[in-house]
């Protein structure tokens, strides 16, 4: 449960008087102690970088608290908590028809045990939605699919209330047993809504075993035997790119793993004719296969580390040998395999790998049902093999949560175990919701480890008023604030009376500076939630400080207010007290007065100016008695 700590603009009541109206501060954010009233995640105001937030660029990426299982068989998604193992939503992979009214093609209603839209590879965006990408596997006249993706909201500020009666209706774990049901009220199937769009992409036959998201937050998909990799927008799934590998690079090789690597290239992994590939979107039309290596091994799963180099599951049987990962620089063409120990560690058939924050190699080992740890050499660099975890059967993916701990999903049976490396032991399995064939990025971890870096702040403001308008927020005035090139912030609001209702209602991203009165954005509370995200693995955006700035502090004058309670009675009441008003002030008790007032040419005006009213709200500060004087 995320803490929220209230951030008051002013008194809870204003008595307005004729003429000057109920004029009330906005809110800056620019010291530590000011962002401190926010909650910081993968972001920090860490010496000597003081007032003002960084993403922190350390280690370990921290993916949001879920793992998204795919239920190949029956054509249904689980989300799982990482922090206890138990469902807390289930989807189904596809929707039938969209809610823009769409309808997607070769698809059908998903059947439990007999699915055809065959859901496998998972990943998660900068703003916690997930995508699974849908094989489409019945290829039979009458019942044939074609690969869909589909789109899920990560939280409900992101589902969409579809049917108008001020709920999100979704799937959630009612009788709170860590496990959805397969009716409702815990599942809700097509009129789930945070189910948000299923979009076709490939051709008929050509299966969809890839799905991946670029810095841009758009999504690649590849076509298995077509060797196409498709680019849909993030957002609504329009399509934005179309690159033909085989005909650029004149060879022919398949999609299966898809990976998108520091500096925007794409990596894919071959099980069949073994070509590997590494790919620049942006290159001219003829050049964009900018590497192509051939090994010696069908290759699966597909992770890229942070440097650009390709660790790969082995789709071979070593048996009795043993087995390992693969890695493939595509700057020296090379491939070097780092075996296990021994057979009882793995004898080949590996499948999923992810590639921690520390450098360290993780993969699934499907024939010995083990994960297995590769270390890292933090002097030289090189990869060991280090130790295997036994975990449930069936050993087939492997992701890593916000807390590091490593998670795999078991095939066989319907499980998915977490390890914790730095105790070095298996912590606990729990049922996956359906066969799971899930081996690619199902936390989110890979995205935000070597495709981008990321870090947020939210924070809630609470105004002084029921159905606030709100007004603009205006962020980095200060000369410390920069956006380099490859970086960006994003902010985004969501607003409510009720501040347990906030992080249902709809996210509403906010351009800087521009003043979002009468958007509908509306309510006593405003959460506001700033991302700060990197291409650039090694530099971050500095935000220096935020203002929110409500409408209703606007005006052409600072006005000198009292705060205080009416007849003994809270809550306190802001009042200007520039115009004497004996009948009120007279019934006041422990009046203090102060500017409280902030303008809108002052906001604007520069961080200096801003600097100056807020030193001046304290000095000002007096009693009462002293405002007599
Ligand atoms: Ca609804
Ligand atoms: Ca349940």
């Amino acid at each position: 449960m995320m803490l929220r700590r209230v951030k008051i603009i002013a008194a809870s009541c204003v008595l307005s008087l004729g003429g000057m109206g109920s004029a009330l501060a906005g809110q800056t954010y620019t010291k530590n102690a000011d962002f401190d009233w926010g909650q910081l995640k993968g972001v920090d105001h860490a010496p000597p970088n003081d007032d003002q937030l960084q993403i922190t660029l350390g280690d370990n990426p921290i993916p949001p608290p879920f793992m998204w299982v795919a239920n190949f068989a029956d054509g249904t998604v689980t989300k799982i908590s990482t922090d206890t193992g138990g469902q807390v939503a289930k989807y189904h992979s596809v929707l039938m028809r969209n809610w823009d009214g769409s309808v997607p093609q070769g698809i059908t209603l998903p059947i439990p045990g007999a699915d055809c839209n065959s859901p496998s590879r998972t990943t998660v965006d900068g703003d916690d939605n997930a995508f699974v990408a849908n094989r489409g596997f019945c290829t039979d006249s009458t019942t044939y699919t074609r690969a869909t993706v589909t789109k899920f909201a990560g939280s409900l500020g992101y589902c969409v209330d579809r049917n108008g009666n001020g709920l999100i209706d979704t799937s959630r774990d009612v009788n709170g047993d860590g496990v959805i049901g397969r009716e409702p009220p815990e599942f809700l199937g097509q009129a789930d809504e945070c189910i948000l769009w299923t979009r076709n992409y490939a051709e008929k036959g050509d299966l969809g075993r890839s799905v991946a998201i670029d810095g841009d937050q758009n999504i690649w998909l590849g076509g298995y035997s077509s060797s196409k990799l498709w680019k849909l927008d993030g957002k609504t799934g329009a399509l934005l790119q179309t690159i033909d590998l085989n005909a650029e690079k004149g060879t022919i090789a398949n999609i299966y793993g898809l990976a998108v690597g520091p500096e925007g290239f794409i990596y894919t992994s071959d099980l069949t004719a073994k070509r590997l590939r590494k790919i620049d979107p942006k290159a001219p039309v003829g050049r964009r296969v900018v590497a192509e290596v051939g090994v010696s091994t069908p290759t699966y799963g597909l992770a890229v580390d942070r440097d650009g180099v390709a660790w790969l599951g082995s789709w071979a049987d070593e048996s009795p040998g043993r087995g390992g990962v693969l890695r493939v620089d595509f700057k020296t063409g090379k491939e070097e395999k780092i075996l296990v120990s021994s057979s009882t560690d793995c004898t080949g058939l590996t499948r999923g790998v992810a590639v921690a924050g520390n450098g360290d190699i993780w993969v699934a080992c499907y024939s010995t049902h083990k994960l297995l740890h590769f270390r890292r050499s933090r002097v030289t660099g090189s990869v060991f093999f280090n130790k295997s975890y036994a975990t449930d059967s069936g050993t087939l993916g492997v992701t890593i949560d916000d807390h590091q701990r490593i998670w795999t999903s078991n095939y066989d049976t319907n499980s998915v175990t977490r390890v914790d490396p730095g105790a070095g032991r298996v912590q606990l399995s729990r049922p996956a919701g359906g066969i799971p064939y899930s081996y690619w990025d199902m936390s989110g971890y890979q995205y935000r480890n070597s495709t981008i870096r990321q870090g947020e702040w939210v924070v809630v403001q609470e105004g002084e008023r029921l159905g606030a308008q709100w007004g603009t927020i205006h962020w980095n005035r200060e000369s410390a604030g920069s956006v380099p090139a490859e970086t960006a912030i994003e902010v985004s609001v969501q607003a409510s009376d009720d501040s347990r209702a906030l992080s249902s209602q709809p996210v509403f991203p906010v351009t800087r500076g521009v003043s979002f009165t009468g958007a509908g954005v509306t309510g006593r509370y405003l959460r506001v939630r700033a991302v700060l995200r990197t291409k650039n693995l090694t530099q971050s955006p500095v935000l220096s400080d935020l203002s929110i700035i409500p409408s209703w502090s606007w005006g052409e004058s600072p006005a000198f207010m009292c705060e205080g309670t009416v007849d003994g009675t809270p809550p306190p009441h802001v009042q200007p007290c520039a115009i004497p008003q004996v009948g009120i002030i007279a019934r006041w008790q422990g009046v203090h007065c102060r500017w409280l007032y902030e303008n809108r040419s002052r906001i604007q005006s520069g961080n200096r100016d801003v600097e100056r009213h807020r030193s001046s709200i304290h000095r000002q500060a007096a009693p009462y008695g002293d405002l007599a004087q």
